[in-house]
C-alpha cells in the first residue's frame, strides 16, 4: 500500500503525519522547538529579540527539528519503505537567506553530519524573520510610494504592502546589511527551504506561498519586476522560481534514505504555505466550500476561481495549491471580543448557546454592535471600543441577552460585509476552532451568511493537506483520503432558517451605515493572528 507523508513546520513545531492511501493514519508526531529543543532559547519559537517588532527565527532550529522529529517516527517502528511521495507546508512569509555554497551543501548531505551542521556554511544571515515580525512599516510604505500606492500593489500581488510579508523583510534586510544581502545568492519560504533539503536540489517557491511575499504578479504568475526592483537589487536573480503547487522537485535525497529508510523513489512535492494546505486539509481546496476559523483571531478561507483582489486592500489572495487562488481574510477582534463580552457581563458560554440566544430574536430588533475591543485590520481602523447602533433605549441601557447577540451578529455580519468582494458563492461554511463546538454560534452563523454550516474535528488541517497534495500530484487522486481525513463531524450541520432572513438583511444595512459613520485612523498594518 501506498504512504504519504506530510509536514508541518509551523511557529512552534515541526510535525510529521504519516497516512496510508485509505487516508488511515499510521503515524505522526510534533518536535517543539521550546520543550524539544531548549538549547536554540526559542521557547515560542523565535528569539528574544530586543528590536521593538523584530521577530526573527533559526533556520538550523527548523532543521534540527525535521531530523529529531523524523528519527522519533523510525525509533518508534515505523517504515518510511512504502512512502511514495512527501510534501509539507511552512509558517507563511518567513525567509531563509543562503550564499553561493547552498547547491553543494544541498548535495553533500550525508548521514554523518546533521542538515543543521551541513547547511550552516551555507547561511548568509543567520536568522530568519517570520510572520510575527512587524519592524518594517517604513519598507511597506517605500515600496507602496514607489508603485503609485498601496492599492497597485495590492492589485499586482494580491495584498497591499504588509510588515510581515516577506518583500518589505528583504527590503529591510538589503537596507541594513547591504553587504550581507549582495552575498545572498537565493532567497527561500520556510515551504521551499525545507522542500529543497528534502529533495537534495534548490526549489521553487510554489504560487500559495509566493503571493504571501508582495512580489509575485498574480495576473501572470511570475516575479513582478517593478515590485522586485521596489524591494532590493538584482532580486529576481535571487528568487528561485516560482511554480504550480503540484510540481514534482524530483526524488528524496539520499541523506533521507540512507538515514530513515525512505525509498529512493520517494517523490517531493513543492511545499506550500500553512494557510493554503490548511485549505485543502480541510477539504475546501474546489469553489463552493469556506473554512472559517475561530480562534485568536477569526479567519475566512476561500477557494476562488479567478483572481480578484479585495478593492479595500484588507484581504489577501494566494494560489490555491489545486489550482486558480484562495483568499485569507482575517479578523483581528475574534474570540478576544467573545471573551471580552463574556467577562464583561459575567456571563459564561452558555449565554453564546441556542438557549441562551433564544432570548432576543435573530437580529436583535435592529440594534447592534461594531464589535471591535481593539485595533481591527478587516476593516482597517484604530478602533478602542465597541460601538452600538440602533435604538436610544438599547444604546443607553442594553441587557445582558441583546449584548451577546450583538457581538456575535456583529461578527458575522462583518464577515458577510468584508468578504463580499471575493464573489464566492458557497454551499457550505465549514467550521473550525475553539468556539466552532457552540451551537449557538455555529447557527448564528448559518443564518447570517445563509449558507449550511458544518463542523471540522480536524486539528491538524495542515499537515493532512500535505499529504493530500502528495497523493494529488504524484498519483492523481486523493478522494478516498479526503473522505477519511476531510469529513465534517457527523449531525453537525446546522441550516440557516429563512425567517431570518429579513432581519439580517436590515442589520445589514444598519451596520453598514453605523460603520460608514465612523471615521477611524488607519493603524499600521501589523501582525494578523
Ligand atoms: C498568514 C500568517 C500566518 C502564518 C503563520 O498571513 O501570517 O497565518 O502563516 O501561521
Amino acid at each position: 500500500m501506498d504512504h504519504w507523508l506530510g509536514i508541518d513546520a509551523s511557529t512552534q513545531s515541526v510535525s510529521a503525519l504519516l497516512v496510508d492511501e485509505k487516508g488511515a493514519i499510521i503515524a505522526k508526531d510534533s518536535v517543539n522547538f521550546g520543550s524539544d529543543l531548549p538549547d536554540y532559547k526559542a521557547p515560542q519559537g523565535f528569539l528574544e529579540s530586543s528590536t521593538p517588532g523584530e521577530v526573527h527565527a533559526d533556520p538550523l532550529m527548523w532543521l534540527d527539528a525535521l531530523d529529531l522529529c523524523l528519527s522519533r517516527i523510525v525509533a518508534a517502528g515505523v517504515d518510511f519503505s512504502n512512502v511514495r511521495g512527501i510534501s509539507g507546508a511552512g509558517q507563511q512569509h518567513g525567509t531563509v537567506y543562503l550564499n553561493e555554497k547552498w547547491p553543494n551543501c544541498l548535495l553533500q548531505l550525508d548521514s554523518e553530519k546533521s542538515l543543521a551542521d551541513r547547511i550552516k556554511p551555507a547561511l548568509s544571515r543567520s536568522t530568519s524573520p517570520i510572520w510575527m515580525d512587524v519592524s518594517t512599516e517604513m519598507e511597506c510604505s517605500e515600496i507602496s510610494k514607489a508603485l503609485g500606492g498601496d492599492i497597485e500593489v495590492c492589485n499586482r500581488s494580491g495584498s497591499v504592502p504588509i510588515e510581515r510579508f516577506s518583500g518589505p523583510q528583504i527590503r529591510k534586510f538589503f537596507k541594513e546589511d547591504s553587504s550581507a544581502y549582495k552575498e545572498t545568492f537565493r532567497i527561500h519560504l520556510v515551504s521551499s527551504f525545507l522542500a529543497s533539503i528534502l529533495a537534495g536540489k534548490d526549489g521553487p517557491i510554489d504560487y500559495g506561498d509566493g503571493a504571501g511575499m508582495n512580489l509575485l504578479n498574480l495576473a501572470d504568475l511570475g516575479w513582478d519586476a517593478e515590485l522586485c526592483d521596489a524591494t532590493a537589487p538584482d532580486l529576481v536573480e535571487k528568487l528561485p522560481p516560482c511554480t504550480a503547487s503540484q510540481t514534482i522537485l524530483g526524488t528524496i535525497s539520499p541523506y533521507f534514505e540512507k538515514k530513515y529508510g525512505f525509498p529512493s523513489t520517494a517523490k517531493i512535492v513543492a511545499f506550500t504555505g500553512d494557510n493554503p494546505s490548511s485549505l485543502i486539509g480541510m477539504g475546501a481546496g474546489s469553489p463552493g466550500k469556506i473554512v472559517i476559523s475561530l480562534g485568536t483571531s477569526d479567519t475566512f478561507f476561500a477557494a476562488m476561481p479567478s483572481v480578484r483582489t479585495d478593492p479595500n486592500g484588507f484581504g489577501h489572495v494566494f494560489g490555491n495549491p489545486f489550482g486558480g487562488f484562495m483568499s485569507l481574510i482575517c479578523f483581528r477582534n475574534g474570540s478576544l471580543a467573545r471573551e471580552k463580552v463574556k467577562e464583561q457581563l459575567g456571563v459564561d458560554w452558555s449565554a453564546f448557546d441556542e438557549e441562551g440566544l433564544e432570548k432576543t430574536p435573530s437580529g436583535n430588533d435592529g440594534n447592534g454592535m461594531i464589535p471591535f475591543f481593539g485595533p481591527e485590520i478587516t476593516p482597517r481602523g484604530d478602533f478602542q471600543e465597541p460601538i452600538l447602533f440602533g435604538s436610544k433605549e438599547f444604546k443607553q441601557n442594553p441587557s445582558q441577552e441583546q449584548l451577546v447577540r450583538a457581538c456575535l451578529e456583529g461578527q458575522f455580519m462583518n464577515m458577510r460585509v468584508q468578504t463580499k468582494w471575493l464573489g464566492v458563492e458557497s454551499e457550505v461554511i465549514l467550521l473550525t476552532g475553539g468556539a466552532s463546538e457552540n451551537n449557538g454560534i455555529a447557527q448564528t452563523l448559518a443564518d447570517i451568511m445563509g449558507t449550511a454550516v458544518d463542523r471540522l474535528g480536524t486539528s491538524s488541517s495542515v499537515a493532512i493537506g500535505a499529504t493530500l497534495r502528495a497523493a494529488e500530484a504524484i498519483n492523481q487522486s486523493s478522494t478516498r483520503m479526503q473522505q477519511s481525513l476531510c469529513s465534517p463531524i457527523s449531525g453537525s450541520r446546522r441550516q440557516p432558517r429563512n425567517e431570518t432572513r429579513n432581519a439580517y438583511n436590515l442589520l445589514s444595512k444598519a451596520f453598514k451605515a453605523a460603520l460608514q459613520g465612523q471615521k477611524s485612523p488607519l493603524p499600521p498594518k501589523s501582525s494578523e493572528e
